[in-house]
């Protein structure tokens, strides 16, 4: 577990690094909304998660579940680096018969917990296991990422109906709330607010944070645990985080920079 938030801020840089490279080399992928989940990411395998990379099906660990799929390079890089697999695999990012699918895929990497990229379903799938976990007594927690374009699928307000009916206060959602999707701003496509007050009317406890900034997104996952509640963490996330041509451009949801770009985005990462 690293407790320095530098340290952490570092590997989180490190990530962005990675993404850019891999995104790159596999010519298509999704880099605004991996550069903007990297310190999601990193917060949870570095500090947050009881996890154990040589043993990625320890019966005790946190789950993760990444419903917005197309954002795994970031996931796939922090488990890189946690030691799940080694770091030059990750070149290998959406190649035929490789585990790191453009959408990540169970049955090739069962490490990650569940397949996703359609939108919507993994809340639900957090749910299940968050009420297994339950009727076995075991005392693990499933944090769920789920992005503005889930919350446009219906499920995943039944989900969310669901989950405060149950109480189920083993599930802690982060939103990757980066305020865009594949072709626009949110607020243009379909208005996602007042998004705090619709979790807390399906009996949710809500923290809003800055999810750029590890050391809030540390502290909203620790005082989540405690609340007797499903929680979300709204975390406001700048899209295309650390590469200024990418920050905020939905542009940047789904295609891979070119060679110059990519050139630039690492000098702006490295500097
Ligand atoms: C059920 C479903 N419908 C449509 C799509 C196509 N699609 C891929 S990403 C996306 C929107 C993404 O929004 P968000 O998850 O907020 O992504 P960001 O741009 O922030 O990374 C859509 C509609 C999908 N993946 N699943
Ligand atoms: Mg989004």
């Amino acid at each position: 577990m690293v407790k320095d938030i530098k340290k952490l801020e570092k590997i989180a840089q490190q990530l962005r690094i990675e993404i850019i490279k891999m995104i790159t080399n596999a010519g298509s992928g999704h880099p605004a909304g991996s550069l903007g989940i990297a310190d999601v990411m990193t917060a949870l395998y570095f500090n947050v998660m009881k996890h154990d990379p040589k043993k990625p099906k320890w019966n005790k660990r946190d789950r993760l579940i990444l419903s917005n799929g197309h954002v795994c390079p970031a996931r796939y890089a922090a488990m890189a680096y946690a030691g799940y697999f080694p770091k030059k695999e990750l070149m290998n990012l959406r190649k035929f018969g490789s585990k790191l699918q453009g959408h990540p895929s169970y049955t090739d990497f069962p490490a990650i917990e569940s397949s996703s990229g359609p939108l919507g379903l993994n809340l639900s799938i957090a749910i299940g296991q968050a009420l297994a976990l339950k009727m076995d007594k075991n005392p693990a927690t499933v944090y769920c990422v789920t992005s503005d374009g889930d919350h446009n699928e219906g499920n995943t307000w039944e989900a969310i109906m669901f989950a405060g009916n149950r109480k189920i206060n083993n599930l802690i959602n982060i939103i990757d709330r980066n305020h865009i999707q594949l072709s626009g701003k949110t607020k243009n496509i379909m208005p996602l607010e007042p998004l705090k007050e619709k979790y807390l009317a399906f009996n949710w406890s809500v923290i809003v944070i800055n999810g750029n900034k590890i050391s809030e997104i540390i502290k909203a996952c620790e005082r989540a645990k405690k609340i007797k509640k499903p929680v979300a963490i709204i975390a406001n996330i700048i899209p295309g985080r650390g590469v200024s041509f990418m920050e905020g451009k939905s542009e940047w949801h789904g295609k891979a920079p070119k060679k110059e770009q990519a050139e630039q985005a690492l000098k702006q990462l490295t500097r």
